[in-house]
């Protein structure tokens, strides 16, 4: 019986993995699945799987994001840029230049970790509902914020803010790589939005005569960042909240799929795999993100969104094909919740 809980959420994976995990699902990027995806290397070309980081453009994709900042470190008040070093001692011959930002961590190309979606769920069953993460750890002893907006018993924590536990450094020493198979929603549903489901993904499945087997990563092309690359940094949000597939977190056959189908991660190059807002729900209580809720709280599987995949699904389609070997590791930025990332396809 883990210390941190109970009982744990149904349907979830929480200790199967280990009382301590924080790995959830990249448990099963094993040495064999990491063979099988260096398998379908037969031609030794990559592909780029992001898109330049100031892309989306402006903050309307979501106004808490915005773009990253570069600037020059300073070299005794001078911006190191283009600094001559012979400044330093007249004797030196050097010219440097150094930089820093300041970047949203899930500001375009990225991963979310776990620690990016929990909820209000009573772990120790004793009826009161907590904030917890994946494998029951805790807000504010883990995942660390500011005093809460609620007056009900949380911690009052002023830092140091971040996730302790559960953050993209798990997965940034897990190194991310194996075999992922890429489903190209685009080809059959077009650029109009669609909520994918379960009956929708099937069917594409069998027409692609696409397999996924446990341990795989999932990868979605829409076609959703093809149209706003387009946009050139100047996103327009209604354009974009008609704009190509997400999938349909309130379908349950469909999150069961995610469950039974054993794959390790979903990276789709939409907003955020999931439809927001989500379809409406009969239910009182309710996620407002049911898919990031199943997979990153309930199941341990790390959702990566706003990846590049034209040219890589283009080329698969071309060959008939649909697996890659994928290598995506995230910064190894300790506290971190998201990260950017460049996956690298190789085929
Ligand atoms: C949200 O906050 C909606 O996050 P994500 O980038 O995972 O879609």
């Amino acid at each position: 019986m883990a210390t941190r809980w109970k009982r744990r959420p149904e349907g979830s994976t929480w200790g199967d993995f280990g009382e301590d995990d924080q790995l959830g699902r990249l448990n099963l990027l094993t040495p064999a699945k990491l063979k099988a995806g260096i398998g379908e290397v037969t031609e030794g070309l990559s592909f780029c799987l992001s898109l330049p980081l100031d892309f989306p453009g402006g903050a309307v994709l979501n106004p808490r994001r915005h773009p990253p900042r570069l600037s020059p470190t300073l070299q005794d008040g001078c911006p190191c840029l283009n600094f001559p070093l012979a400044r330093l001692d007249g004797r030196n011959t050097d010219v440097l230049s150094d930089d820093q930002v300041t970047l949203a961590l899930q500001y375009s190309t990225q991963w979310d970790s776990f620690a990016h979606v929990g909820a209000f769920f009573d772990a120790m069953g004793n009826g009161v509902k907590e904030k917890v993460y994946y494998n029951g750890y805790r807000a504010n002893e883990h995942v660390v914020g500011p005093r809460d907006y609620r007056p009900d018993g949380d911690v009052d924590v002023d830092g140091p803010y971040g996730a302790h536990a559960l953050g993209v450094a798990n997965m940034a020493r897990k190194a991310i790589q194996g075999r992922a198979v890429l489903v190209d929603l685009k080809k059959h549903f077009g650029l109009e939005r669609r909520y994918v489901g379960y009956q929708d993904l099937m069917r594409v499945l069998d027409a692609d005569r696409i397999t996924v087997t446990p341990g795989d990563m999932l990868v979605l092309r829409t076609g959703f960042t093809e149209v706003l690359v387009g946009m050139n940094r100047e996103p327009d949000i209604e354009v974009l909240d008609r704009t190509a597939s997400v999938l349909d977190g309130r379908d349950d056959a469909l999150l069961q799929w995610i469950t039974d189908s054993g794959v390790a991660a979903i990276c789709a190059d939409n907003y955020a795999v999931e439809g927001l807002p989500a379809q409406e729900s009969t239910l009182g209580q309710r996620p407002a993100l049911p898919l990031h809720q199943h997979c990153l709280f309930k199941l341990g599987v790390p959702l990566a969104e706003l990846w590049w995949l034209a040219d890589l699904a283009d080329w698969l389609q071309a060959r008939g094909r649909s697996a890659f070997l994928l290598t995506a590791p995230p910064l190894y930025l300790p506290g971190a919740v998201g990260s950017p990332v460049t996956p690298v396809a190789t085929v």
